[in-house]
């Protein structure tokens, strides 16, 4: 049963080096100020806020070989994987509040490498407009948080590849990306060369979350360690306008409760990213309310038809 679910640490990881906009950098202050920490505590989630941690400023400049400040994503990917591996050590739920979803490689590869020291399986949902595939040769940015599952999967520059101690940290089969209805010419190519499973917005339109859902979170057994990496703007942007990188067409506020819902009756979540949150594009911090909303139901926020479990 879902034991990891009730001693939660949140890990804010303030910066926006890896993203084409600015503003992700006070993603975690703002999901804070929309009472993440009381929200889960009335479902009876023990939650620790380890605070914010620190690397470089962003310095703004151009691709070199093809990566924006590669440094200085490794720096704080090095700080992320660190963080994130020592609160699953100690058998808590790591959330990370990012921050750009360059993160992901640091939180992912801490998770995988947990998974390789406790005998666990690993699932891992990408709930995301993009599939974040590209690579120094195909991305038409150099923005990392395009790179993440590609890093992830072992393609990409050596330090960022290996961050989690072996590698690749990912094996393409464990992911599942949800909600995708972005995706550049050569990353399409090569997504599909590496087999990705990807649930599109297409599909998701014609089967219906549930059954998007119910697929991608089938096989799951007691021994499996889920990880969801929740990039904001995963969700329409009618209901999520504060991200740096809109894309028309996702889910609605209901389908992305149902998504979560059954994120939650499956028990095994163990570990979370809620990534590219742009406080400087949002209006009142309501896209901050959703997330928080969102991530309530991933703790098990029921309505009356259920029976609290
Ligand atoms: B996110 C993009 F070109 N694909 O690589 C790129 F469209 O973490 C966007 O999912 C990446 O928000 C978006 O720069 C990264 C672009
Ligand atoms: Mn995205
Ligand atoms: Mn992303
Ligand atoms: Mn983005």
């Amino acid at each position: 049963q879902p034991e990891p679910l009730h001693r939660v640490s949140l890990i804010g990881a303030p910066t926006d080096v890896g993203a084409g906009t600015r503003g992700a950098s006070m993603g975690p202050e703002a999901m804070r100020v929309a009472d993440l920490q009381a929200t889960l505590e009335s479902h009876g989630v023990e939650v620790l806020d380890r605070g914010n941690l620190t690397g470089p400023s962003n310095p703004w400049q151009p691709p070199v070989e093809g990566y924006r400040h590669l440094d200085q994503v490794v720096a704080w990917n090095q700080a992320v994987h660190d963080a994130v591996h020592a609160e699953l050590a100690q058998g808590r739920m790591p959330i990370l509040l990012g921050g750009d979803h360059c993160l992901a490689i640091g939180s992912i590869s801490a998770v995988a490498r947990h998974c390789r020291e406790a005998g666990k399986r690993l699932r891992v949902l990408w709930l995301d407009a993009h599939a974040d595939f590209n690579t120094s040769l195909l991305t038409p940015s150099g923005n990392i948080h395009g790179m993440p599952v590609a890093c992830l999967c072992g393609h990409g520059p050596q330090e960022l590849v290996e961050i989690g101690g072996h590698a690749p940290a990912l094996n393409p089969k464990w992911v599942r990306q949800i909600g995708i209805r972005s995706v550049d010419p050569g990353e399409k190519r090569f997504v599909h060369e590496m087999g990705l499973e990807v649930f599109d917005m297409r599909f998701i339109d014609e089967m219906g979350m549930r059954h998007t859902m119910e697929l991608a979170l089938a096989t799951l057994d007691a021994n499996t360690h889920l990880h969801v990496s929740f990039d904001v703007d995963f969700l329409d942007p009618e209901i999520a306008p504060g991200v740096g990188t809109t894309i028309p067409g996702g889910p609605t506020y209901r389908e992305a409760q149902l998504c979560m819902e059954m994120i939650a009756d499956t028990g095994r979540l163990a570990s979370l990213d809620v990534m590219e949150l742009n406080p400087a594009l949002d209006l009142r911090n309501k896209t901050a309310a959703l997330a928080v909303d969102l991530i309530e139901s991933l703790f098990g926020k029921s309505t009356l038809m259920r029976a609290p479990r």
